[in-house]
């Protein structure tokens, strides 16, 4: 397992076993000409707003908190984490046990779904997309927030059509038919329409990376996203992937943060 990174510190507790494990790792007129000026020439567009106290200042010492499940899309997540490098704990949350339905998890998420991440100041933030985005604004040394709004707008517009239409759409209609029709003779359609929902993903994506080898150009918080979509397809289904699609998995799984994870999470 390669070295992790040295500000990471992944502390793995199962919310459904017996006993904790640890391991070691995963916006008057001139006025709003001046906000517009300074959103094109800052690196992050969200101007911070008088009644945000800067961050440290309201922050605990603690470290965030991220609730996944091994090979889960929270792997998406769990990349970006490491590859901020601040430290932060891993809590694995066992949905093939239920635990996901537990109090000990709906407590901290009522949406009972991974990725969920608590933040330093104890406050808990939910949905793939926003997470992401949070994680990449927060901690703009890491270089996963894309530099401009044009390109920022296009990193959001990727991670939310890979999550919420490759992966809830597509990927969830073949993994769980069932949720999608209640008679079990339908659930091959409902399979077949999935991946036919996933492909039509995958070769938009392809488009995308045409001549580039990062879903808007540079490296930033969208590609964590297709690689989680990437492995479930290729990984666990056994199915190729288009060229530029299997080119960015490929230097996603060369990426340090990715081998550390997958190695955390079991998957390497
Ligand atoms: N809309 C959510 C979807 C997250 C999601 O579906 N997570 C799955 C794991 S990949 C989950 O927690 N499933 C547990 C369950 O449905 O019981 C997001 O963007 O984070």
């Amino acid at each position: 397992m390669a070295a992790p990174a040295i500000l990471s510190l992944s502390i793995v507790v199962s919310l459904s076993s017996r006993d904790a494990r640890h391991r070691c790792a995963c916006p008057c007129q001139r006025r709003a000409s001046a906000a517009v000026a300074w959103v094109w020439s800052h690196p992050l567009a969200i101007p911070a707003r008088p009644h945000d106290p800067p961050a440290p200042a309201r922050e605990r010492t603690f470290p965030m908190k991220l609730y996944y499940a091994p090979g889960a899309c929270s792997v998406g997540i769990h990349v970006l984490i490491e590859e901020i490098g601040a430290p932060y704990e891993a809590v694995l949350v066992n949905l093939r046990e239920g635990a996901q339905f537990k109090p000990e998890f709906t407590g901290v998420n009522p949406k009972s779904k991974v990725p969920t991440l608590e933040r330093a100041d104890g406050s808990v933030l939910t949905e793939y997309p926003a997470i992401a985005f949070w994680l990449a604004a927060r901690f703009p040394t890491a270089g996963l927030m894309p530099m401009g709004l044009e390109a920022q707008a296009r990193a959001l517009e990727c991670t939310d059509y890979i999550v919420a239409t490759m992966h809830m759409q597509g990927f969830s209609r073949m993994f769980r038919p069932a949720n999608f029709a209640p008679s079990e003779a339908d659930h091959e359609a409902v399979k077949a329409r999935g991946a036919e929902i996933f492909s039509k993903g995958l070769a938009l994506m392809d488009k995308a990376l045409e001549g580039q080898d990062w879903l808007v150009g540079t490296y930033s918080f969208a590609d964590s996203a297709l690689f989680y979509v990437s492995f479930w397809w290729n990984a666990r289904l056994g199915k190729d992937l288009p060229p530029n699609v299997a080119g960015h998995y490929a230097r996603m799984k060369a990426r340090g943060a990715v081998q550390r994870v997958m190695a955390a999470e079991g998957l390497a």
